[in-house]
């Protein structure tokens, strides 16, 4: 597609996707414009110290698309969080020029094989686990995509056997096929509600990573997860039911209850290295794809008792006085946080802080697990308010804060020894910080300034 092109590249977008597109353009021979309508994208000053005596990058426009320069160029290379429906690209399709993803342009060069993982929640932690096993395995392996590593920068290392992938629906946007040796779509809830019109379209964008795939590993729970069209394609399930011949699920034997697959008792429940029912399920879908990647089950297993978890994904943080402060910033959006609710409320009542930048969310989404697992709830950010609207009745004590600080300090006076402070916003975090990492870091520091007077 793109090797050898003697055309103008245009790459639409200037943060890590777009650092990443130039890097590959110019190591290539490549002539390229680069545009975004930020003013100040994330990785312009690396990208001018880098670019400063490029020989292929042709002009850099910012503040806006540059619509002469999408007009004539070759090719279009787009980064996830500039939209495929934009007036301005569909114009430019429309005339026939072709849009890229990372994605698409790494699964046309990479020779390994792509496991590749998407979903609503989870992503992240499946990946990383899997990673995990693969490693324990002693397989030579890859891991990137929107856990934060661009793909096309695993091209610039030594070749891998195995590339472990996480997808999110804006990447898939612009892949048309990706054809990955194993594909899961791990869950499906309600998210980026702002960007899709409605459920249907997030739900056909997340399908796209079934495209050409070998093996489908789904989610027996959750119908949408499973593959629409996929005939003669081998699909293996998982979910915390008993599962049948070839599947992944839980057994009870003696009181005790395992990860199983089939009829065959793989591991106890409580040896995993993450508590939860979430994690539960995780472990089982890391199981799944591992095995189809071809990992043996001894290592799998092995990972699934010592992986310490992604940092904010209802992380531990301390306990003050008697109460426990868990950070799950990741939890950005309603279903997130309620398989937090639930995974944490099982053994401790739960004051909640939540709010943020809610992507047109529907919070009464959160309302039952609220009512059943939290004493009390503090509201932050852009969305706050909605969220306390949306549990109007519900005799729980709540209330609003104006930062972090405030709301860890409101959160403790609230509970009781014995609870857990749970951040975990159902949000995004942009109203008020760069991203989830450092949301989940300003609770930290507010944990270590709580006073208890
Ligand atoms: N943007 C503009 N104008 C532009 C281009 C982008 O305003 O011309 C805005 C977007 O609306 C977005 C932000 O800039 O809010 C970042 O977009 P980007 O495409 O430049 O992002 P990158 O820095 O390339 O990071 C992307 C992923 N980000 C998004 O999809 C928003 C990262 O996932 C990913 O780690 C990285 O590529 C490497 O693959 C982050 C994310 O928030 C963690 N993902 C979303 C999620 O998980 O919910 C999808
Ligand atoms: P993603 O990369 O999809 O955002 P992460 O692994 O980073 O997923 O987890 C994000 C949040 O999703 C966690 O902090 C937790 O609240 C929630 N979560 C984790 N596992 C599950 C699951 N199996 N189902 C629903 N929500 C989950």
């Amino acid at each position: 597609m793109l090797i050898g092109s003697d055309k103008m590249i245009a790459v639409v977008g200037l943060g890590l996707t777009g650092l990443s597109y130039a890097r590959y353009l110019e190591s290539r021979g490549i002539a390229f414009v680069v545009m975004d309508t930020r003013k100040q994208p994330p990785m312009l000053n690396r990208f001018e110290e880098e670019f400063a005596d490029s020989q292929y990058l042709r002009a850099l426009h910012l503040d806006g698309l540059h619509q002469d320069s999408l007009m004539a160029a070759s090719e279009i290379l787009l980064s996830p969080g500039f939209p495929m429906a934009d007036p301005a690209l569909q114009d430019a399709i429309a005339s026939g020029i072709k849009v890229h993803g990372d994605m698409s342009v790494f699964a046309e060069q990479c020779e390994g094989d792509i496991v590749a993982i998407t979903g609503s929640n989870a992503k992240s932690t499946v990946t990383a686990w899997l990673g995990h096993m693969a490693q324990k395995a002693g397989i030579d392996y890859g891991l990137g995509g929107n856990i934060g590593t661009p793909v096309l920068s695993l091209l610039n290392e030594p070749k891998k056997s195995l590339y472990i992938l996480e997808l999110s629906s804006f990447q898939l946007e612009a892949t048309p096929q990706l054809g990955a040796k194993v594909a899961s779509i791990l869950n499906i809830s309600a998210d980026h509600q702002d960007r899709y019109e409605g459920m249907a379209a997030y739900h056909q964008t997340k399908q796209k990573v079934y495209r050409g795939a070998k093996q489908v590993v789904f989610n027996r729970r959750d119908p949408l997860t499973q593959a629409l069209l996929a005939e003669g394609v081998k699909q293996v399930s998982f979910g915390l039911n008993e599962p049948d011949l070839g599947q992944y699920g839980v057994r009870q034997r003696d009181g005790v209850e395992y990860l199983a697959k089939g009829l065959d008792l793989l591991l106890p429940v409580a040896s995993l290295s993450l508590a939860g029912q979430h994690n539960v399920q995780n472990a089982l879908a890391a199981l799944a794809l591992g095995e189809a990647a071809g990992l043996e089950q001894r290592a799998m297993l092995e990972a699934l008792q010592d992986f310490p978890g992604l940092a904010h994904r209802c992380e531990f943080v301390a306990s003050v006085a008697g109460v426990d402060f868990i950070n799950d910033s990741k939890g950005t959006n309603t279903g997130a946080s309620v398989a937090a609710l639930e995974g944490l409320g099982q053994q401790q009542k739960l004051v909640l802080i939540a709010g943020g930048v809610g992507k047109g969310a529907n919070f009464e989404e959160l309302r039952p697990a609220i009512s059943k697992h939290c004493r009390a709830l503090v509201c932050i950010g852009q969305d706050g308010e909605r969220i306390a609207k949306a549990m109007d009745g519900l005799t729980i004590s709540i209330e609003q804060a104006e930062d972090m600080p405030e709301a860890v300090q409101q959160a403790f006076n609230l509970a009781q020894v014995g609870d857990a402070v749970l951040l975990s916003p159902a949000c995004a975090s942009f109203d008020m910080y760069a991203n989830f990492e450092a949301r989940g870091d300003a609770f930290k520091n507010a944990v270590k300034e709580v006073s208890h007077g």
